[in-house]
């Protein structure tokens, strides 16, 4: 275990972002207060630009509540840009390089980690799996490379089969990140597509513990932790035995309403996070 422990975010979007943005909470001034009062140690920003963000009022605002990012996220570049890393065209692969390259740049001073769920790309109509693999692994590694010298990791979220083609389980991803081959690349596994996709979620993480940099957390109907069937003591059994101490992040949808779900999570979440820190 390290020294900190495992903490506990919330994901947060821009004020606008589209209901297509998985986040409890829309406005960073007006959220990042409202995580602290509820005993988060962090937030997560999903964004779909580094523009989206004033790097010094962000600071202002972290450091008024004494919060940390935990990482950056990027499903709106590939629900909101329609950019992904398996673009048949060139274009709009030199597209999603500089998006996610700003994206580094900014997380190099908050968070360190950004995550590529979505816009890992898929499998697209006439193109085949192995092509979309190579292609995966190329901008894979020139990310991880723009991401190195800045002390940046990259974190592959596996993510269910209904909503993308390609790395569905934590096993498909270790797959591909072993054909990277580079030290800042992890895995991201989230609690809710781990109910769709994993035969057993607990050994699932403890088998990939090494490679576990970052969590999602969610039940089993994308509410707060306790609202629905997922095993948490199961999943936490399985990242102690992976050796996780990073940070987990709460991505659930705002129901009933933002506020009440942020509390559920915290509420049932950080008493576990406790347990866990203390081994
Ligand atoms: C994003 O973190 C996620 O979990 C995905 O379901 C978004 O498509
Ligand atoms: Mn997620």
């Amino acid at each position: 275990m390290g020294k900190d422990g495992m903490k506990l975010a919330v994901a947060l979007a821009a004020e606008n972002a589209p209901p297509d943005a998985f986040v409890v909470w829309r406005g960073f001034e007006q959220s990042i207060p409202k995580a602290a009062h509820l005993g988060y140690h962090g937030v997560e920003l999903a964004l779909k630009a580094a523009d989206e963000v004033d790097p010094d009022k962000l600071h202002a605002w972290l450091e008024a509540a004494n919060l940390k990012v935990s990482a950056i996220t990027t499903g709106q570049v590939f629900a909101g840009l329609g950019l992904h890393f398996t673009h048949p065209d060139p274009g709009g692969r030199e597209r999603t390089f500089n998006v996610f390259r700003n994206l580094i740049a900014l997380a190099k001073d908050f968070g360190g980690i950004v995550n590529v769920g979505r816009a890992r790309g898929f499998v697209a109509e006439g193109q085949s799996r192995r092509e979309t693999e190579r292609l995966f692994v190329d901008m894979a590694r020139r990310l991880c490379d723009a991401a190195g010298p800045v002390g940046v990791e990259i974190v592959i979220e596996p993510v269910n089969r209904y909503e993308i083609n390609f790395i569905n389980t934590l096993d498909e991803a270790a797959a591909v990140l072993a054909k990277v081959r580079r030290d800042n690349i992890g895995l991201m596994p989230d609690t809710f597509h781990m109910n769709i996709e994993e035969a057993e979620m607990g050994a699932a993480l403890a088998r990939h513990g090494r490679a576990v940099r970052y969590v999602h957390l969610a039940d089993s109907n994308r509410l707060a932790p306790g609202q629905g069937h997922v095993d948490f003591d199961d999943v936490f059994d399985g990242l102690r035995q992976g050796g996780f101490d990073g940070w987990a992040c709460i991505e659930i949808l705002p129901r009933p309403d933002p506020d009440t779900a942020a509390r559920q999570a915290a509420e049932t979440v950080l008493p576990m996070i406790e347990r866990y820190n203390r081994g």
